[in-house]
Order: C-alpha cells, then sequence, then structure tokens
C-alpha cells in the first residue's frame, strides 16, 4: 500500500456504479468511489476491434440498447462488489483486484463483467490518489521524474472504426523529434489539417469525414495511398524528419480462411509480410502493431526478426495478458506490448503486463480505446508508469482530445523537471515505479 493508508484517510466508505455513455453512444460504467479524505470515478472504455482472448465485457442482452445495455454489470459492483470494498484501503489495490477476482470466479472475468471490475479498480487508484493529495499519475508513480509520452496520433482510420473499405485499421502520425509534448501536439493538428485540406481537394468534401477515433475515413484505394499522402503533407508542413508513421492494421479484422483481405487480393501471411516490407523500405515507419492475426505468433516472429529496428506491437496478440506475453517472449513473436487496461480487467494485472514487458526490454504503448469517454486514465497511467508512447486517435473529437489536454496540462503545471519520451519512446525508463507499495 502506498504510505498514507496507516492514517486510515484511505478507507473506502462507499461505491456506485451507474450507466453512462461512450463515444458510440453505447452504455458503460462509471463507479465512484468515495474514501474518508478523498473520492475517484472512472469510465470503462470499450473496443470494437476486440481480441477474443480479451477479459469479457459484461452487456445485457435482450432489446433495451440494442442488447449493450450494462445494467447487471452496474448492479454487479452495487450489490456484490462495492459491499465488500466498503472498510478496505483504496491504495491497496493489489488487495482490492484480487479481492474483485475471487468475487467474480472465471478466467476471463465473464461472471461479474470485465467493465465492471476495471471501472471499479480505475476508480479505486484514483480515490487513493485523492486521499493522499496527489494527482492520479504522481500516485501511479511519477513523483520524482516526470516523462510525457510521444503522442502517437492516428489521422486515417480504416478497418472496423470506418466504413471506407481500407483494410489497415489505424495510419498514426509520431513527433518523436519534437522538443517537448506541446510541440509534438503542434506538429500533429498542423498535419491533420493539412492533411484534410488536401484530402478533399482529392477525393471531395466527404473524405473529410471522421472515423471512431477522429481520424479522416476517406475511400482509399490501397493501403500504401494513406502513407503516400501523409509523407507529402509532413514535408509541406515541415515536420520531415522529426515525424515518423506508425500502423495498427489489426489484421484479425480482415483475415478470413488463412489469408488477409487487402486491397481486393486475399494474401497468404508472406505476401502480406512482403507488402509491409516495402511499405518500411518507402517510408519513415517507426510501429507496426498487430501485422498479424491474434494466434499467428510465428509469423509475428519471423516479421520481428526481420525487422530488428522496427517496433512491433502485440494488442489482438497479447491482450494485455502475462500469460500471453510471456508466450510472446519465448517465440520472439514481438517487442512492444499495447497496454489496454480493460483487456486485463484490473489495473494491478495491466500493470504486471507492463513490468513483464519492461523486465523483458521490451516497449510499452498505452492506448485508448475506439469507444472511449471523457475519462483520462490512460493518460495519467501512461505518465505514471513512464510509458514512452500513448496513442489516443486524432486531435479531434472530445474523448480523443481530453487525453492529450490532460498531457498537456501535466507538461504545464509539474514542479521540477519535465522530460518528453521523444527518441526513447521504446524505453524511458527501465523499471515500473513500485506504486502503491510505498517503496
Ligand atoms: C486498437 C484499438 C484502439 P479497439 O485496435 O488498438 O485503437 O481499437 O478499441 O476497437 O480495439
Ligand atoms: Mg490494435
Amino acid at each position: 500500500m502506498a504510505a498514507g493508508w496507516e492514517t486510515g484517510a484511505d478507507l473506502i466508505v462507499g461505491v456506485r456504479a451507474i450507466e453512462v455513455l461512450d463515444s458510440r453512444g453505447n452504455p458503460t460504467v462509471e463507479v465512484h468511489v468515495a474514501a474518508k479524505r478523498g473520492k475517484g470515478a472512472a469510465i470503462a472504455p470499450s473496443g470494437a476491434s476486440t481480441g477474443i482472448f480479451e477479459a469479457v465485457e459484461l452487456r445485457d442482452g435482450g432489446k433495451r440498447y440494442g442488447g449493450k445495455g450494462v445494467a447487471t454489470a452496474v448492479s454487479n459492483v452495487n450489490k456484490i462488489i462495492g459491499p465488500k470494498l466498503v472498510g478496505m484501503h483504496a491504495t491497496d489495490q493489489v488487495g482490492l483486484d484480487s479481492l474483485m477476482r475471487k468475487l467474480d470466479g472465471t478466467d476471463d472475468k465473464h461472471k461479474l463483467g470485465a467493465n465492471a471490475i476495471v471501472a471499479t479498480s480505475m476508480a479505486c487508484a484514483k480515490a487513493a490518489a485523492s486521499c493522499l493529495g496527489l494527482k492520479t499519475h504522481e500516485y501511479l508513480g511519477a513523483r520524482k521524474r516526470v516523462v510525457i509520452p510521444v503522442p502517437f496520433c492516428n489521422v486515417i482510420n480504416g478497418g472496423k472504426h470506418a466504413a471506407n473499405g481500407l483494410a489497415f485499421q489505424e495510419y498514426m502520425v509520431a513527433p518523436i523529434g519534437a522538443k517537448r509534448f506541446s510541440e509534438a501536439m503542434e506538429a500533429t493538428c498542423s498535419i491533420y489539417h493539412t492533411l484534410g485540406k488536401k484530402l478533399q481537394a482529392k477525393h471531395g468534401p466527404g473524405s473529410t469525414n471522421v472515423g471512431d477515433e477522429g481520424g479522416y475515413a476517406p475511400p482509399f484505394a490501397t493501403v500504401a495511398e494513406p502513407l503516400a499522402f501523409l509523407e507529402e503533407v509532413v514535408e509541406e508542413t515541415g515536420w520531415k524528419g522529426k515525424v515518423f508513421f506508425a500502423l495498427d492494421l489489426a489484421a484479425s479484422s480482415f483475415f478470413e480462411n488463412g489469408k488477409y483481405l487487402v486491397d481486393g487480393k486475399k494474401l497468404t501471411p508472406g505476401e502480406l509480410a512482403d507488402v509491409l516490407s516495402g511499405l518500411c523500405k518507402e517510408y519513415p515507419i517507426i510501429s507496426i502493431e498487430d501485422p498479424f492475426e491474434e494466434n499467428a505468433f510465428g509469423d509475428f516472429a519471423s516479421f520481428t526478426k526481420k525487422h530488428p529496428k522496427i517496433q512491433v506491437v502485440g494488442d489482438d496478440l497479447l491482450v494485455t495478458n502475462t500469460t500471453r506475453i510471456k508466450t510472446a517472449l519465448e517465440q520472439g513473436a514481438c517487442n512492444a506490448l499495447l497496454l489496454k487496461p480493460n483487456q486485463a480487467g484490473s489495473l494491478s494485472e495491466a500493470v504486471a503486463a507492463v513490468e513483464t514487458a519492461y523486465e523483458n526490454g521490451w516497449g510499452v504503448m498505452a492506448s485508448h480505446r475506439s469507444g472511449d469517454s471523457e475519462d483520462v486514465f490512460i493518460a495519467s497511467l501512461a505518465v505514471g508508469l513512464g510509458i514512452g508512447q500513448l496513442k489516443s486517435g486524432a486531435p479531434a473529437r472530445g474523448e480523443r482530445t481530453s487525453k492529450y489536454n490532460n498531457l498537456l496540462r501535466i507538461e504545464s503545471f509539474s514542479e521540477g523537471s519535465v522530460e518528453y519520451a521523444g527518441k526513447n519512446f521504446r524505453r524511458p525508463v527501465t523499471s515500473v515505479p513500485k506504486l502503491w507499495r510505498g517503496e
């Protein structure tokens, strides 16, 4: 437990969940935790291109909200979880999370719902921070050293996040050469706006309609075309050499009967790898997430071996799960973890995944979900754990900018030295701070 618990200021006195809405208009769980001297609230995010091995979101089914209601998950917090947490220390994150896991009793948290558990888990951490008079990122570890992550901004949306037929899900710009985070956001916004103008000129006014994560979703003919556009834009805006590209293929979403459906062709894993190698040669790509489907440890491994300089990130492959991370480590399947606390289903399990990644020299990218909210917890967690990368969509739509704005505030208001992860994005720190253990 974090220092400060001895006074009892962090004893939980009440837990209450309600149903609120995510950025797609689907219900989600918000949990409020009140402690003796502070309080916190958190909202569970929700994915669209979800990995089949993720902890399970509990949805009501039936007619209400097209089956997507979360009334049962809310009631599980109010009737089952909450009463058991009252009287516990909010700073006892590991104890709280393991009690919730025990109450659920399943491996994938489908009984009480990972949405119920993760929202409660995050709300407890926020309440603990408030009891100790700390900001959430400080409580989570960034007390002496504050490292602000590089924003990986998804400016072009495809896959399951848009209806434009583009196979790859995310085309991100990463301003690793900016001097500070605020300059990184300036670069991103200027690229985003210039890209919008160029798209309108070439593809017409409808081409700047945006996808779920705020990136444009124009009707591109090939997976290479967005990169060609972006390269021109980066040059035009004067950020060449400072802004690089990253992709999230979310390849499970275009994988069918052993083949990948890309640009109207059915590609074998080897052919897809060749397409990617070609793109890496032609464009300044520094990071590729989920280049193959979620069971393809072997294809991931050959690609990672062939491209030692590229960051290969496992999202659906790893689902923030320590057991799957260990399998990936044994096989050399990738070299970075995508961190999504709701895939694991609790904060302490998510942190354990980061610890395993750090111990093995991997990079970590913290991530929002395509269905997200005004909750900025993921940005605070990234700073708290010294994670060098955060993806939170385009610099558009409030649920996306809220995370970036949280980082702008941390950069402006932190006392003492603030670093921008920049070119060290893969490993700005070497170990997870000891957090709530009070060390
Ligand atoms: C991803 C995420 C976030 P979703 O695949 O990385 O960008 O999408 O939340 O739909 O899984
Ligand atoms: Mg992904």
